[in-house]
């Protein structure tokens, strides 16, 4: 009985002699393997950890390697003490872990890009102490992180070279939620996500969580660098009193979303299995090419509030040929994940934060 009631450690909705079903479509050949790495292939998502040799990893600019004993995390710009803080000195303050989700926001938004999701257990010491410990002066209301990494751009007709920068109102940045991380899934973090040290914002799309972290600064504008206020913008038409309104706004917040993962056979008998994230998952439904839209049960075997939660449902037997498979999350508050005809995503002309319906095609013998 004790073995009955065991958890498995390996928790996931898995039948014995179980194969995956590929998927017909298949993401185009990506056309940038240094800046985008690992991408998840859906039909290997077999754990909800995702392994730290197959985590995805962006970056925009270089990849710094970086000498973990000369590295030194600055905090100053609006505060009353300005901090200077070596990797030890960051381990020794107290630990917080969070499970959480990192998805690209342009993730599903280009034929070759759908995989830029992975889920981990980063470990590192909360934010906010740290700014309250430097004293955020009078009038300072953004809080600046920056990158080791850097690159050419053109700016208004000037070529220069910037670091990678994103930043956050104060009040975001004092989320309790907010780690400075050293650490994924129990290991040190990998050099691909941000060796020594990354900001890890649990609830927030990926280019939130600046890599290879090297300052930390208070100022009293908003930033407009290239990841908050050109690229990683989103244009998108609204209506506003029956007229037609360009909106542009920085990429933020994540946003509701799911995802058929993978179709398990076992003889006659199949299965889709797949993951939802974004926000507070209330249920998932699934719709078989254009049925009825079915309940898929969640796994509750391992859970967290920034954590995708994985899915299934049953399919008894189907048709043979070739069928699509789409599947819709909604949040607690009940809001739907909008379908790709939905004004929200139609209207939309940039490839951000594309967290419309995905459907899969699969074909069954
Ligand atoms: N310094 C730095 N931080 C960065 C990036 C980068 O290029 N440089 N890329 C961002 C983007 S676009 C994403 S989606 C996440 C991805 O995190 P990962 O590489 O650990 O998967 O890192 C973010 N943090
Ligand atoms: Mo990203």
């Amino acid at each position: 009985m004790a073995v009955l009631h065991s958890r498995p450690a390996y928790a996931y909705p898995t039948r014995a002699g179980e194969t995956v079903v590929p998927w017909l479509d298949q993401p185009t050949e990506n056309p940038d393997p240094v800046g985008i790495q690992q991408q998840l292939v859906w039909e290997n998502l077999d754990s909800w950890i995702t392994p730290n040799d197959r985590f995805f990893s962006i970056s925009h600019f270089n990849r710094p390697t970086i000498d973990p004993t000369t590295w030194k995390l600055n905090v100053d710009g609006l505060v009353r003490t300005p901090l200077t803080m070596g990797i030890e000195d960051l381990k020794a303050r107290p630990r917080q872990e969070v499970a959480f989700t990192v998805e690209c926001s342009g993730n599903h938004g280009l034929p070759f890009f759908t995989g830029g999701i992975g889920n981990a257990r980063w470990a590192g010491t909360p934010l906010a102490p740290i700014l309250k410990e430097a004293g955020i002066l009078e009038g300072g209301i953004e809080v600046i992180f920056w990158g080791t990494d850097a690159g050419e751009m053109d700016v208004r007709d000037q070529k220069i070279v910037q670091n990678f920068a994103r930043s956050m109102s104060i009040e975001d940045a004092m989320s309790p939620d907010n780690i400075l991380a050293y650490e994924m899934n129990g290991e040190t973090l990998p050099e691909a996500n941000g060796f020594p040290l990354r900001l890890i914002a649990p609830g927030w799309y990926g280019i939130a969580n600046a890599k290879w972290l090297k300052r930390i600064e208070i100022r009293d504008r908003r930033l407009e660098s290239l990841l908050m206020g050109r690229d990683y913008v989103t244009l998108r038409q609204e209506e506003h009193n029956g007229e037609p309104v360009w909106v542009e706004t920085s990429v933020g917040r994540a946003r509701l979303k799911s995802a058929p993962a993978r179709v398990m056979q076992l003889g006659s008998n199949y299965r889709i299995i797949g993951a939802a994230w974004g926000a507070p998952i209330d249920r998932v439904e699934v719709q078989i090419d254009d049925g009825e839209w079915m309940p898929a049960t969640i796994d509750h075997s391992e859970e967290a509030d920034y954590a995708w939660k994985l899915w299934s449902i049953d399919w008894p037997d189907p048709t043979p040929g070739e069928h699509t498979v789409t599947s819709r999350a909604f949040d607690t508050s009940g809001a739907m994940q909008p379908a790709m005809d939905d004004p929200v995503i139609a209207g939309k002309v940039t490839y951000w934060e594309s967290n419309g319906q995905v459907t899969r095609i699969v074909v069954l013998s």
